[in-house]
């Protein structure tokens, strides 16, 4: 196979900086050596590739725009957000691992820690030494994280934690976690929750069909002393976790994109080798409408990435702009998934072509950091200034 060299419609690659191009493309090379060559055997065998990890914290994947004093690469968010897009278009598994490690675990200590919890735990995790995973979802309560019922009680030095997580991506691997809960004032507050502490468990959970390469599992705190010296200092209320999935949403809509390159460059490749009626099917009006519209929705979603990472450097990216491209960004994907699969015809179902794997994928990607529809919601409100939630 050629070497993938991304598409550029508009020349958006005119537009990035020297760094920017080389972070994405060291990524890109690793996709192309480590990921692209096992993935589909992992997926089938719902196998989450650990031995990845050392090489994508050499990549600097983990947090990459957190401050290099804590291990991390310093970098810029479109240089993130563009390092996410290769890595979904390796897998969306592959790239959920990094967002929660990066922005959903490292980016809480961080913004709302000590510096004494900072120093003990970013370098760990940004070097892949330490495992993270984040606790918010829980059985009964998923897009309202508000009405969450895992708690914490003082005593004396510690705090009780009693509750349960769902659908916790990298919890039964995970050294760490970022959990939240709510204190006897009924206020948020997050924890970091060392994973071999008394009364924490974390089950995985099996038969999903979707996200395969990624490891899921429930958290189950029974009476679990934590360390009062383990609560996030500096935050109170939901907006605490909303922060952090606002900085993984962004991710996830650069991540996306990825997933969406790769069918369609996958879907023209195909149809131009594959002949039907004594013609390559890329001939056909009806298969070029599909190409066109495919290259036409990657070249708005790399404009719409491409300004909001501007957006978010300056510090001026609105919550509501960011849930606008993770909606916008995986439902172009997964439509263009759909679409590359019925190109391949027959074969498109079959692991020989990644189509059948993003679109898969991509089903959790709708569902997870905000649903389709909730993020739909969140744009109406900003939109109305009325709150369908309530
Ligand atoms: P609401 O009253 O609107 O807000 C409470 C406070 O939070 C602030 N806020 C935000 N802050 C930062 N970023 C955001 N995106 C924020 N959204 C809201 C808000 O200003 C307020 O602050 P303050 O100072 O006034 O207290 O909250 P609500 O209870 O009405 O909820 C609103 C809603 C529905 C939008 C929110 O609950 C929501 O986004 N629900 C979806 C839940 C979700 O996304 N869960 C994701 C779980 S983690 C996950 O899926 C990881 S998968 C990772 C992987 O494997 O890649
Ligand atoms: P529900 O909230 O029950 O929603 C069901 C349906 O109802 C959806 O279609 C939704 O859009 C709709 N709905 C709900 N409320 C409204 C409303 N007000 N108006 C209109 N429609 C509404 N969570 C974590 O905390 N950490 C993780 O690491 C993590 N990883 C995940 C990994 C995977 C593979 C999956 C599948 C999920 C993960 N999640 C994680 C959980 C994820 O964030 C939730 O699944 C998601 O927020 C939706 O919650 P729910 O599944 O409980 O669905």
């Amino acid at each position: 196979q050629d070497r993938f060299k991304g598409q550029d419609y508009y020349m958006i690659d005119d537009l990035l900086t020297d760094e920017q191009k080389i972070a994405r493309d060291a990524v890109r090379e690793f996709v192309r050596g480590e990921i692209s060559p096992i993935i589909e055997d992992c997926y089938e065998r719902a196998i989450y590739p650990r031995h990845l990890i050392k090489g994508l914290a050499e990549l600097g994947a983990f947090g990459p725009s957190l401050p290099e004093k804590y291990g991390c690469a310093g970098t810029d968010e479109t240089t993130y957000g563009l390092m996410m897009q290769e890595l979904e278009r390796g897998d969306s598994g592959i790239r959920s691992a990094a967002s929660v490690q990066g922005s959903l675990v490292m980016y809480p200590i961080y913004r709302f820690g000590s510096e004494e919890q900072r120093m003990k735990y970013l370098p760990k995790l940004a070097a892949g030494e330490f495992i993270g995973c984040f606790g918010l979802t829980e059985p009964d309560h998923g897009s309202n994280p508000a009405g969450m019922i895992t708690n914490i009680k003082e005593d004396g030095d510690h705090y009780i934690l009693n509750g349960a997580k769902m659908w916790i991506t990298n919890s039964p691997i995970a050294d760490v976690a970022v959990v939240w809960a709510k204190d006897e004032e009924g206020v948020i507050r997050g924890l970091i929750v060392d994973m071999d502490t008394p009364g924490v468990s974390a089950p995985e959970i099996h038969g999903k069909l979707s996200l395969r390469a990624s490891i899921t599992g429930e958290l189950v705190f029974e009476d679990a002393r934590i360390p009062k010296a383990n609560l996030l200092p500096n935050v109170k209320g939901l907006k605490g976790p909303l922060s952090c999935l606002t900085k993984a949403r962004y991710g996830i809509a650069w991540g996306a994109l990825g997933a969406a390159m790769d069918c369609y460059e996958s879907a023209l490749r195909y149809s131009l080798e594959r002949e039907q009626f004594g013609k390559p099917i890329a001939g056909f009006q009806l298969t070029q409408k599909k190409l066109a519209e495919m290259i036409t929705e990657i070249t708005k979603a790399q404009l719409l990435l491409w300004r909001l990472g501007g957006l978010m450097d300056a510090g001026k990216a609105t919550p509501a702009q960011v849930s606008m491209a993770k909606r916008n960004n995986v439902a172009m994907a997964l439509d263009i998934a759909r679409e590359a699969r019925q190109i391949h015809g027959g074969m498109g179902i079959t692991n020989e072509y990644p189509c059948m794997r993003h679109m898969m994928n991509l089903e959790t990607v709708l569902t997870y950091e905000g649903t389709h529809d909730i993020h739909l919601l969140i744009t109406g409100m900003d939109v109305t200034g009325l709150n369908a939630f309530k």
